[in-house]
């Protein structure tokens, strides 16, 4: 069976922290151990170059992002989440590798299957089993953003774009994305997400 490396993905104001945060208590009142990561960040190399990535007074060129992301992304696998899976812990990622295929790939235009080849040597295989995609309206999901952020302020047609390649993927990968209604009431999305988790694990 793989291992449980769960990934909330999706554009902004999905929900994904919300959600990740929620089911992870169910699973914990379960008894399971389980580790919360961040992208980018979860590590003081990641939460450094976050800084840089997110902040408003740099702008790193597209490609330069798409770097950036891919390391602060292999230093959290090699420091935390390959570590957790291997003690059996479960991981829950509020965003992963996937962000970086629909931002970079498809937002800037990069291409979804070249920021995969740039980012698949650095995670040495830790990559998640499951894809939990919070499918949500560009324009509802901006309406929803707490605090901006560099990127996240593009605006509601570049938001667009990263849907679709979100879309996209998931479509290439059926077996490791579920796609849910993250427009419905939060309750409904958090039980939709956890019975998605449960009925592999
Ligand atoms: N980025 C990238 O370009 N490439 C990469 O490889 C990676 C990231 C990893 C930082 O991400 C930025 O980096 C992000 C993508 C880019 N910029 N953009 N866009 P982040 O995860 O730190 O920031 P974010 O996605 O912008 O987070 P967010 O706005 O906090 O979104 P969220 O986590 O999906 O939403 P939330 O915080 O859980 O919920 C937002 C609000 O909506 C909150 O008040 C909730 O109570 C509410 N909410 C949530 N669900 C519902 C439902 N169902 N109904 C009603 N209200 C709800």
């Amino acid at each position: 069976m793989s291992l449980p490396y769960i990934a909330f993905e999706g554009i902004e104001g999905a929900g994904k922290s919300t959600v990740a945060e929620r089911v992870g208590e169910r699973l914990e009142a379960e008894g399971r151990r389980v580790v919360r990561v961040r992208e980018p960040g979860g590590t003081a190399v990641g939460e450094r170059i976050r800084a840089i990535l997110l902040g408003h007074d740099l702008l790193p060129d597209p490609w330069t992002e798409a770097l950036l992301f891919a390391a602060a992304r292999a230093q959290l696998a090699a420091e935390v989440v390959g570590p957790a899976l291997a003690s059996g812990a479960w991981v829950l990622s509020d965003r992963s590798v996937y962000s970086s295929l629909a931002y970079q790939g498809a937002g800037r235009g990069l291409g979804i299957d070249t920021v995969r080849g740039v980012n698949e040597p650095g995670l040495l295989g830790v990559w998640p089993s499951l894809v939990i995609l919070l499918n949500v309206d560009p324009t509802e999901g901006l309406h929803r953003q707490d605090v901006g952020d560099r990127i996240g302020d593009e605006g509601a047609d570049f938001q667009r774009s990263v849907a679709d390649g979100f879309i996209a993927t998931a479509a290439s990968e059926p077996d490791r994305f579920v796609i849910i209604d993250a427009g419905d009431q939060l309750d409904s999305v958090v039980a939709a997400a956890y019975r998605e988790i449960r009925s592999r694990w």
